[in-house]
């Protein structure tokens, strides 16, 4: 069907309304999209993945998008409301998009952290993590960045901290009991497990900073492919600020923002998905988590031609 009436693209949604927009998009082209469960957050919500791609009878290569996988960056699930809308309306228009859609999927994860998403809007505005118990403690939830099997909460030097998480189940950076101790984080990794020989690029939208980042975060060692990895992130973020000159940084995680074990985009590197990369957005801090919904739209289309330049440049390659 189409676009419920309580949607819009320039407002942050909350869960209910984004949930309604996934099952009338999820229907409104058949031919285009379509949409599959790959499980339950921790609190029972349903965490569905939307493709984009034309309809083909083999197996195309395909990009993986996510969005919210912390609560309170709301910007983010914005950005993949938009790239679904903006894939669908200019299909057949835009060759870039046509071109992407005819030969790739586009799997889109509108929000990670749904219950954590949720909680944002009706608690606490400037929550993160997850929201789930911990032994021991009353203090719920795990970061859904710190809780991948990529270096997982592992100590550097002497002190009992993690390279950028906690151990500390009341810490915002908590990495949890073990790796993939999150559902959340569970249902996605065997997901691109599942199809990983198709999947050619892992994106994960996150604010705010405005920087294109690669691996690694877990280890200042650069990765093997590290100078293409810089090209790629440099050339999105030339095409994102050719709109507006807002200003990207581009480089790995650990030299770029903090070192941080455990995070979603080295996973799907190590995992050997080479073109792996994790956005903020904006700003750069004036109005940080909390960016007004009057630069939602510019925001997002910025963002367009840094994932666009990104898609091309994993097609052809
Ligand atoms: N930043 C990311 C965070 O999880 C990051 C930075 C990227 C960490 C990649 C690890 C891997 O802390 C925000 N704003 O969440
Ligand atoms: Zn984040």
């Amino acid at each position: 069907g189409p676009t419920p009436r309580t949607h819009s693209y320039t407002k942050y949604n909350s869960w209910p309304r984004v949930q309604s927009w996934i099952d009338a998009i999820s229907t409104s082209n058949s031919q285009l999209i379509s949409k599959q469960s790959i499980g339950s957050t921790y609190e029972g919500r349903p965490m569905t993945l939307l493709k984009l791609g034309r309809k083909s009878s083999t197996t195309k290569p395909a990009i993986f998008l996510d969005c919210g996988i912390h609560a309170r960056e709301w910007i983010s699930p914005a950005f993949c409301q938009w790239f679904v809308k903006e894939a669908l309306s200019t299909y057949g228009s835009d060759s870039q998009m046509t071109s992407l859609l005819d030969q790739m999927d586009v799997y889109v994860l509108p929000v990670f952290n749904i219950d954590g998403y949720d909680y944002t809007h009706k608690s606490n505005r400037m929550w993160r993590k997850t929201r789930s118990r911990n032994s021991g403690t009353s203090c719920l939830g795990t970061d859904p960045n710190r809780n991948w099997n990529a270096g997982w909460c592992c100590k550097s030097g002497p002190s009992a901290r993690a390279a950028g998480a906690s151990k500390n189940p009341c810490s915002d950076t908590y990495c949890g009991s073990r790796f993939e101790s999150e559902i959340e984080v569970k249902n996605v990794a065997d997901f691109i497990r599942r199809n990983k020989s198709n999947i050619k690029a892992y994106l994960t939208i996150h604010s705010y900073s405005q920087l294109v980042l690669f691996p690694y975060s877990y280890t200042y060692q650069l990765a093997a492919h590290h100078s293409e990895l810089l090209k790629v992130a440099q050339g999105a973020a030339s095409a994102l600020r050719s709109l507006y000159g807002t200003r990207y940084t581009s480089g790995p995680g650990a030299a770029t923002i903090y070192p941080a074990a455990g995070g979603s985009d080295d996973w799907a590197y190590d995992l050997g998905v080479k073109y792996s990369f994790t956005f903020e957005l904006r700003d750069t801090g004036r109005y940080g988590f909390l960016l007004p919904e009057s630069q939602i739209k510019p925001t997002c289309m910025e963002t367009m031609l840094a994932v666009k330049y990104i898609a091309a440049y994993v097609q052809k390659n």
